[in-house]
């Protein structure tokens, strides 16, 4: 078994549009896993340089920093049975034109912008990130 631990972030088209029960419920309803913590908050600018340091070079960088802190998003920490690719495959592509369908991404987004849910992408990654949003429960 691997019992892991993950950031998500449902982000502000998400929050927006209404789909944060939505999505949740998703993650909620799969077997042994557990939300553990659960915040909202505004993102600001020093805070996503941290969260998206790896994409500080990127053209898209700009856009994505104003569209994530455009609004509210709700960060959760997940817990439980391979969650780190387990919330992943919930979430679906990147781009969700390419997620599958029952992919949460695949059935709600269009746009690779705006496509309603982060998810760490490693087990490395998620408590890096959970430093940033849980700093407690680092
Ligand atoms: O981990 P994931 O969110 O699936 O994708 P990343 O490649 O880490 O990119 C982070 C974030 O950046 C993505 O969710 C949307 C945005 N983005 C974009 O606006 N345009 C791109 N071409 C690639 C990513
Ligand atoms: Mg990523």
């Amino acid at each position: 078994s691997s019992p892991q631990r993950t950031l998500v972030l449902l982000k502000p088209d998400a929050v927006a549009r209404g789909l944060v029960g939505e999505i949740l419920s998703r993650i909620e309803r799969k077997a042994h896993w557990r939300i553990t913590a659960l915040e909202l908050r505004t993102l600001d600018a020093a805070t996503l340089e941290q969260h998206y340091a790896e994409h500080l070079d990127k053209p898209f960088y700009g856009e994505l920093v104003d569209f994530m802190s455009s609004g509210p998003s709700i960060a959760v920490m997940v817990e439980g049975e391979s969650v780190v690719e387990g919330v992943r495959l919930l979430a679906g592509r990147t781009n969700p034109l390419q997620a599958g369908p029952g992919t949460i991404r695949g059935d709600y987004a269009s746009h690779v912008q705006e496509n309603l849910i982060h998810a760490s992408d490693c087990v490395d990654a998620a408590e890096r990130e959970i430093k940033i949003f849980f700093p407690g429960r680092a």
